[in-house]
């Protein structure tokens, strides 16, 4: 069994989907971000970064326990534990971890610190133009890639898909301009967040 502890934001949604997608029996443990239970010392004792996703998998490598923190390495070491959304070429691995780590990195770092500059009591509008500048950019490249292939590595769906929908989904509700335009991305996003696993994945209400 595998438990998760997650919020419903894009971090923690990038992990509850993959375990819903691969059909992975597992324990929600919801982590109330608004009350603080992420700085407590019983959530710092499972993750000193006091950031959520973390899964631990009571049936880890060699039958032992294992605790996995970081949406994108959850989303590998669960691709791997399955053999799922990984691709199937050992070949394609070093562009596939750079588009990986681009999103993991890059796009969501610069949406998440757009949006802590966004909901701060003191907005700085300079910080903000750059950084929505910036993440328009990378969408805008996504929506370039995405007009060549189906998914976000080619064809197939992979963890990638799973990584930068989840980020997509929360550009579109609160910053939606930024994916205004953008047609192949727009067009990919409807048909990954139609998915039964996301559809379920990004629920964090029926449990
Ligand atoms: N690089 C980390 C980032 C995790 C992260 O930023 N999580 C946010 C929620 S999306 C969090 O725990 N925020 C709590 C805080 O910053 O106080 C990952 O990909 O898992």
């Amino acid at each position: 069994m595998i438990e998760l502890y997650a919020a419903a934001t894009s971090n923690g949604m990038r992990a509850k989907i993959m375990l819903d997608e691969c059909g992975l029996p597992y324990q929600l443990r919801l982590v109330d971000l608004a009350k603080g239970e992420h700085t407590g010392p019983d959530y710092l004792a499972l993750n000193p970064m006091g950031l959520i996703p973390v899964i631990i998998d009571s049936d880890g490598p060699g039958g032992k326990p294992l605790k996995v923190a970081q949406s994108a390495a959850i989303l590998l070491y669960l691709g791997k534990k399955t053999g799922k959304y990984l691709p199937a070429n050992e070949a394609a691995f070093g562009p596939f971890y750079d588009a990986l780590m681009n999103v993991a990195t890059d796009v969501s770092m610069t949406f998440s610190a757009l949006l802590a500059l966004v909901r701060s009591p003191e907005p700085h509008e300079p910080s903000q133009k750059i950084l929505e500048r910036r993440l328009r950019h990378y969408l805008s490249v996504w929506d370039e890639r995405l007009s060549q292939q189906r998914c976000c590595f080619g064809d197939e769906v992979t963890i990638i898909d799973f990584a930068l929908y989840t980020v997509f989904l929360r550009c579109n509700q609160l910053m939606p301009q930024l994916c205004e335009g953008l047609q192949h991305l727009n067009r990919w996003g409807k048909e990954i967040g139609a998915r039964p696993g996301v559809i379920k994945g990004v629920n964090f209400d029926a449990r």
